[in-house]
């Protein structure tokens, strides 16, 4: 099977992951700093010296083909405080940044919030907090007046669903609270009214390039073909999935949607609160996005369930140790005769491909997809600097089949993204679950080619998915 010529083979990064160095060139907190403190297992720092060592990183990506990177702007580098006084120490280190990129022919998406409100922001409700979406929207405009002659393709959030559960459901992000729908439903609407006000900035004030958000994407299956279970499904897809989307490509909640978001809110207590111009907001919004990013990595296959919600995260990579019960919505299963990394997590490479369908079926304004994130964390062997990770090529080359397929019934596919381009710090699992293409030893900093990297050239060179 081949890809396009034009297509993109990039790899992925977020700002708190790959550069360290949170307490360099005044960068102002964010609420994991003091969190991954107390926590105790694990630091964002050294993560993988993006900070210093962004040169090596391009430099490797020019000799492996690829052609693409995701880098996210550290809002806190740029506002300390979240607003205010702007630290022009930060905003010099992206210039530098996306100068490197633009030297090594790579071109540059740009995420504006990569899970990283500023501290001061975030102690203050985080994007519960109306407060937090003026001053996102500020945000966003100095980096479009700062770097919007060298930067074609803005993301507003990536994986608004995931940021949401893990601060208020799961409580594996700060502020750690758990199993608190409303919050989390309503700081997805608000972070959906953030999304809208900055598309309708960019787009008012006409700067150059495209625009568009990205969403983590798992297509939800019944565990059974049982009518409850085909239910507990839809809800957690209108939850996870189909509320989002409908706020991005339809700029209104559609009835089934408002069914499931009211369902979920009666068995767990709680409403939505949407404001006065929101949905006009959000209409308007809707026909300006240029693409849409999925970052997907598995799928879930769901069972009725009517007790308390009951959730363990399996941050260790022990495989079987995953449990995600919801009240109100249902229970994932992961014993599934489909194979899975040591997180649980389903290897589904149909679940993407059902799920580009579906966008281009139900949301055909979407104009252009980039799958912005897809890989594999495995612990990698190290043996005398070779990797031979033939578990994540095998990974990847299914998913790259998928889109593949999906381009060719059709869908208008331009991109993807590995994540990780080297291995990168991951929020609940800290350093042993690695994703890169080059294997960082994060005592020396130190890069290595994995098999994985001289395969990606391959396709990247070729167009071929060997
Ligand atoms: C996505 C995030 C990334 C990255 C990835 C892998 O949700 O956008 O930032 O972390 O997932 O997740 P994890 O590190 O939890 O394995």
């Amino acid at each position: 099977m081949r890809l396009p010529d034009d297509f993109i083979l990039g790899g992925a990064t977020a700002a708190y992951q790959a550069e360290g160095a949170t307490k360099e060139g005044n960068k102002g907190k964010v609420a994991w700093d003091d969190y991954l403190e107390k926590q105790g297992r694990f630091l964002a720092d050294p993560a993988s010296d993006f900070y210093h060592k962004y040169p090596v990183d391009l430099e490797l990506c020019e000799k492996f083909g690829v052609n693409g990177i995701r880098i996210s702007i550290a809002w806190s580098r740029i506002f300390p405080n979240g607003y205010g006084e702007i630290n022009p120490e930060g905003v010099e280190f992206y210039h530098r940044l996306i100068d490197e990129c633009i030297k090594r022919n790579v071109e540059p998406f740009v995420t504006l919030h990569h899970f990283d409100t500023p501290n001061t922001l975030h102690k203050d409700d985080d994007f519960l907090n109306r407060k937090t979406i003026d001053c996102f929207v500020e945000f966003a405009k100095v980096c479009f007046d700062e770097y919007g002659d060298k930067v074609k393709y803005w993301i507003t959030f990536n994986e608004i669903w995931p940021v949401a559960c893990g601060q208020y459901i799961t409580g594996t992000f700060p502020p750690a609270i758990k199993y608190n729908l409303e919050k989390a439903i309503q700081s997805m609407h608000n972070m959906m009214i953030a999304h809208a006000k900055v598309v309708k900035l960019f787009k008012d004030s006409n700067y150059k390039g495209e625009i568009g958000v990205i969403h983590s994407l798992e297509s939800k299956y019944p565990d059974r073909d049982l009518d409850e279970d085909k239910l507990a499904a839809e809800i957690e897809d209108i939850v996870a999935n189909k509320f989002l989307l409908d706020a991005t490509f339809k700029g209104e909640y559609s009835e089934r949607t408002m069914f499931g978001i009211n369902r979920v809110l009666e068995k767990n207590g709680g409403s939505l609160n949407i404001e006065d111009g929101d949905m006009e907001l959000l209409k308007e919004a809707s026909k300006y996005n240029d693409f849409l990013g999925i970052n997907y990595y598995q799928s879930s296959f769901i069972r009725a369930y009517e007790g308390e919600s009951e959730i363990y995260h399996n941050g260790t990579g022990e495989k079987g140790t995953s449990i995600f019960r919801l009240k109100g919505i249902g229970e994932k299963r992961f014993d599934k005769d489909i194979p899975r990394t040591d997180w649980d997590w389903l290897i589904y490479p149909e679940g993407l491909y059902d799920m580009m369908l579906r966008i281009k079926n139900d949301y055909p304004n979407y104009n252009k997809i980039y799958i912005t994130e897809n890989g594999m964390g495995y612990k990698d062997d190290f043996e005398d600097g070779i990797i031979m990770d033939t578990p994540r090529i095998d990974y990847i080359r299914k998913h790259l089949e998928a889109v593949a397929q999906a381009i060719d019934d059709g869908v208008n596919v331009k991109g993807y993204f590995l994540w990780s381009l080297m291995d990168v710090f991951s929020w609940s699992n800290g350093y042993n679950k690695r994703y890169g293409l080059f294997y960082v030893d994060f005592e020396t900093q130190k890069r290595y080619p994995k098999e994985s990297a001289y395969w990606y050239k391959f396709v990247s060179e070729t167009k071929e998915i060997l």
